[in-house]
């Protein structure tokens, strides 16, 4: 079939968006050892040691920090294994997800 032979009226545009993406935010708590914090962030985050002492350091201070940005699922996965290794040690660590403006 010659290109101009088409039926044009059928065409279907084809869009692909964008994933929206959830922040996930480290909270300071009076309880979880500085030490045990930096662990679940290299264990859970792949960070280095000095990125983890970074951000444990800035919830610390500051009551909350972002971690990282992933897809939604992946976002939610991260928070919850983060937070459950706190709770199986006996710690109030936690994690949340917040959708990204
Ligand atoms: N504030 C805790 C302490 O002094 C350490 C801590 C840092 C806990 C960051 C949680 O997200 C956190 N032992």
């Amino acid at each position: 079939m010659l290109d101009d032979e088409r039926d044009l009226t059928t065409e279907t545009k084809v869009r692909t968006e964008r994933p929206k993406l959830y922040k996930v935010i480290l909270l300071n708590d009076d309880f979880t050892p500085r030490e045990f914090v930096t662990k679940v962030l290299q264990a859970v985050f792949r960070m280095g040691e000095s990125e983890a002492l970074g951000v444990m350091m800035t919830a610390h201070r500051r009551g909350a920090c972002v971690v990282a940005v992933f897809t939604r699922e992946v976002a939610e996965e991260k928070a919850k294994t983060a937070t459950e290794l706190g709770r199986q040690a006996g710690f109030p660590l936690t994690f949340t997800t917040e959708r990204e403006e």
